[in-house]
This record gives C-alpha cells, structure tokens and sequence, in this order.
C-alpha cells in the first residue's frame, strides 16, 4: 500500500479465478471510491483506478513489492509465471511501471541462467536519483541465490548480481533498503544444511560491488530444538 502525491491510496494484490491469477493495482480517492486519476482505459477491465497485469493469461502473476516516486509513478516487484511456455513451469522475477496516470510504461522480465528455475523479485526501492532496485530468489541447478537487479527509470539493467554462498544451497534475499550514498543493504537467509539458515545481511556500493557481509549464525545444537531457522525479513536504515 502506498500513497499517491495527491493524497490517492494505491494497493497492490493479486486476483484470481479459475483460468489464471493477475497482478492488480487500485487507486482510491479520498472518498474511498475508485480514482479517476487512473482513467479507464477501455481495456479488459474498463474501469476508472484499476489495473490488472495478466501475464499470459493463464497462470500466476503476483506483487510482493511497490514503491512510489514523487511524480506518483508507480513502481511494483514480484513474480510472473509468464514466460513458463518457453522454459518449463517455473516463475520469472517482474518489475512493472506504471507511469501517474496509471498508462503501463514497462516491464522487466528476470529469468534465471538456467533454464526452467523460479524466480521472485520480494522488494523494491528507489534510489537518489529514480533507479529501481529490486531484490529476491534467483534459481541455479543447485539451489537458489539472492539476486539484486538495478534499472533505471526507463526499465533497462544497469547491472544484476547474485549471492551464492558458501556452502551452495538455497539462498533468498526478502528485503533492501538504499542508503544517502545510494549504497544499497538486502538481507535474508543463506541455508547450510538443509536443516538450518544463516541471516546474512550484504552491502553493494551503487555499481553492484560487494561491500559487506554480516553473518547471524544459525546454532548447530538450538534450543528450542526448532529454532533452525534464521532470516532477515526487514532492513530498515535509521536517520543518519
Ligand atoms: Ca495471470
Ligand atoms: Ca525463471
Ligand atoms: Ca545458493
């Protein structure tokens, strides 16, 4: 959920019936009713404050992320089972943008190396100068890694790369913030045994460089014997 320069309340979900699930955007006004901000385009949904995104048209296109700049462009992350006829059922990462008066502008597509692995874009940020930062789960023929992709504001990559750590198993990036140098900080888990996640926080300067790693360990013996499982879920920067 985000808010339009004008005050307008914008929500992301996703909708379904029985052929194929959409990625929906709707734009409310102050009054709670459909926004004319976004008129209706006389598309498949004719209607004033709503876009769907269908993929294909007959599988799954779903938000995990959206972000808003200050000339109300919105910019929303997830994933999108459109491209599954070419490489097997298997989720592409997305990046959509909508420009103010909700006209699509792009799209951006992450499809994994390998062929036929899943995809997932969990977050999204801006930075200083309108670059989209996008974080998630990058498939490989082992496991998952975190990928982090930079666009900019046109939906071309500037640069995308990938965390595969040590141990080569499933790895997956929930969240990113961006700092005042455009730095850029995601976390999430690095899994080790199968059994047990690390935290693992990263740093990359504005060109996709690694700056830092911060490790939280998962114990080998946890008590309670359940708690195999950490992971960052949130990265949050405070006022400095
Ligand atoms: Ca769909
Ligand atoms: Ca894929
Ligand atoms: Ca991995």
């Amino acid at each position: 959920m985000a808010m339009a320069p004008n005050g307008d309340l914008i929500v992301c979900g996703e909708t379904s019936n029985t052929a194929t699930q959409d990625l929906f955007l709707m734009r409310l006004d102050s009054t709670g009713a459909l926004s004319t901000a976004w008129p209706d385009q006389n598309d498949n949904v004719n209607k004033a404050g709503i876009r769907v995104y269908d993929g294909n048209g007959a599988d799954v296109d779903e938000p995990f992320g959206m972000v808003l700049d200050s000339a109300g462009n919105v910019y929303v992350c997830g994933a999108s089972r459109e491209n599954h006829t070419t490489g097997g059922a298997n989720t592409d990462g997305i990046v959509l943008k909508y420009a103010a008066d909700g006209t699509r502008s792009w799209v951006h597509l992450y499809d994994s190396p390998a062929t036929a692995l899943d995809d997932y874009y969990y977050d999204i940020a801006l930075d200083s100068v309108g670059n989209v930062l996008v974080t998630g789960y990058g498939g490989n023929s082992a496991a998952g890694d975190y990928v982090t992709t930079k666009l900019d504001s046109a939906g071309s990559v500037v640069w995308t790369t990938r965390f595969n750590d040590a141990k080569n198993k499933e790895d997956r990036a929930y969240s990113l913030v961006i700092d005042k140098d455009d730095s850029i900080f995601v976390t999430g888990y690095a899994n080790w045994d199968n059994t047990s996640n690390d935290t693992v926080t990263l740093k990359y300067d504005k060109n996709g460089n690694q700056l830092m790693l911060l490790r939280l360990t998962a114990e080998s013996a946890p008590s309670p014997a359940s708690d195999f499982y950490k992971s960052g879920l949130k990265v949050l920067l405070d006022a400095k």
